[in-house]
């Protein structure tokens, strides 16, 4: 039988909108979740949004036939740095399709391997840093983790050296990325009538995006005045071609796409290794199991490629971390045509916003169980994680328009976290700190302080 769609009740004029936690949107949504079920729709700044809360919904309208991507919101606001680029691109924009094929060659594991030496560069930056400051020196994790994240992807991308750890303050490229994004965030929860008045603001988040613009279009200048020889993304973007096509990508698409990489492969990356050190100084017992695995693997020796693939108590950590914790916490659907969900249960009109509440799904008792709150990566290890009902697990996102750069912050990620478990003992600065969150673009842990002591150094 047909259901309509509950609603919480409404203001005039600004719908839903007072009801949400504005700086953090998803616990808001997470509680509505609780108390209307499955699905529910809230009016947002004159916007209908449909709340998909269950793994069941999730997977029904994870079919590109079907469903295609909304960019809506704040990702909507960010395409004013990146355009057409993947990331913020719509589904019928042309540049889309050329840059999906022409990268995603560039992106799969074996090319991505090639990129380990750069990764490593950074990660030995942040592990002197740590090492030389001792075990006293109280350690912000999101903070130096942003900067492994964003300096990692400008070198692997276009070989250009961010050099935040040699700064006090983030260098200038980093803080007009870290500006612009918060405050694209902020914008897409604005009532326009005051963002019209919000004149400077909107200056200084124009100027940021010029700033980043101006960077990328340089570096893209120059490389075209002294090539070099090396497999970053800037090299296959200038010299490879479209296959279906013949096509090359345009150099504004370059640029666009260079910047796409540093919005979409920093934050969820940095955020993701920030949860999981919260997690691991959280679950002891964890962590020693971890670190056995890694100290036998390695044997006291650097991460090595080969090493990645055998360590599968490393991979169910990352896979529980990004359960509980997705740092891209949803993403927004259209129907193509008119339907129904949940076998006709309830009516949607083509084009409606359905938000795939990951934040929330991946944590569908019906799935997990009654501890599916809990950390436990125990039940992510291979056979299970493959047994799982589908898409029950879906960080990345789903088809075409999912992560182009999953195989990337795997091994970054990996890389990073086995290099300081390998190195270090971790604590938090407060004991009895338990997670709180914070919510841009995407979300972090809040007010995580953390000291590292080399494993080997007498209490
Ligand atoms: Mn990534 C799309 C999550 C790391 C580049 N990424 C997506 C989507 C999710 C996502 C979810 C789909 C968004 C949507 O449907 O609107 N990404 C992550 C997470 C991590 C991550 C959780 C790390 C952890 N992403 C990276 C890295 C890069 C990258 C690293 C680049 C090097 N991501 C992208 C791009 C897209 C994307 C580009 C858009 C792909 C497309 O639409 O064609």
């Amino acid at each position: 039988a047909q259901s309509r769609i509950p609603q919480p009740p409404a203001l005039p004029f600004i719908g839903n909108v007072a009801q949400l936690d504005r700086e953090l949107p998803i616990q808001g949504f997470a509680l509505l979740a609780q108390q209307y079920g499955e699905i529910y729709t809230i009016n947002i700044l004159g916007r209908k949004l449909i709340f998909l809360n269950t793994q069941e919904l999730a997977n029904e309208v994870s079919n590109d036939a079907k469903f295609r991507k909304g960019v809506v919101g704040s990702l909507d606001e960010v395409r004013y740095l990146s355009g057409d680029g993947l990331f913020t691109a719509h589904e019928d924009e042309p540049n889309w399709e050329i840059a999906h094929r022409l990268l995603m060659p560039a992106f799969n594991t074996l090319a991505i391997r090639d990129m380990m030496e750069d990764m490593r560069d950074i990660c030995t930056q942040l592990l002197l840093k740590w090492e030389r400051f001792g075990p006293d020196h109280v350690i912000d994790p999101s903070d130096d983790l942003t900067r492994v994240a964003l300096d990692t992807i400008a070198l692997c991308s276009m070989s250009y050296r961010l050099n935040s750890f040699y700064t006090e303050n983030q260098p200038p490229f980093a803080a007009a990325m870290t500006d612009f994004l918060k405050e694209c965030h902020i914008r897409s929860t604005r009532p326009r009538l005051v963002q019209a008045l919000m004149t400077g603001t909107t200056a200084k988040w124009e100027n940021d995006a010029k700033f980043m613009t101006d960077v990328a279009t340089r570096i893209l200048n120059e490389r075209r005045e002294n090539a070099i020889e090396k497999k970053d993304l800037l090299n296959t973007m200038l010299y490879s071609k479209d296959p279906k096509t013949g096509q090359g990508l345009p150099d504004d698409a370059i640029v666009k796409n260079l910047l796409t990489f540093l919005i979409a492969g920093h934050e969820t990356s940095s955020g993701l290794m920030s949860f999981m050190t919260y997690y691991l100084i959280k679950h002891p017992e964890t962590m020693r199991k971890l670190q056995t695995e890694i100290d036998e693997v390695l044997g006291g020796q650097p991460v090595q490629y080969q090493d990645l693939s055998k360590m599968p108590y490393l991979n169910a950590v990352i896979r529980e971390t990004l359960r509980l914790a997705p740092t891209a916490p949803m993403r927004l659907v259209k129907p193509v045509e008119d339907t129904y969900l949940a076998n006709g249960k309830y009516f949607v009109k083509a084009g409606s916003y359905l938000v795939i509440n990951t934040w929330v799904y991946q944590k569908d008792p019906k799935v997990w169980g009654e501890d599916a709150q809990e950390f436990r990566p125990e039940r992510m290890l291979d056979g299970k994680f493959d047994a799982l009902p589908p898409q029950s697990w879906q960080p990345f996102g789903f088809g075409v328009r999912g992560c182009i750069g999953r195989p990337f912050a795997w091994q970054e990620v990996s890389l990073v976290m086995a290099s300081i478990l390998q190195k270090f003992e971790l604590s938090f600065v407060d004991p009895t700190y338990n997670l709180e969150l914070k919510q841009a673009l995407t979300v972090k842990p809040k007010d995580l302080y953390i000291r590292a002591r080399l494993r080997d150094q007498v209490p």
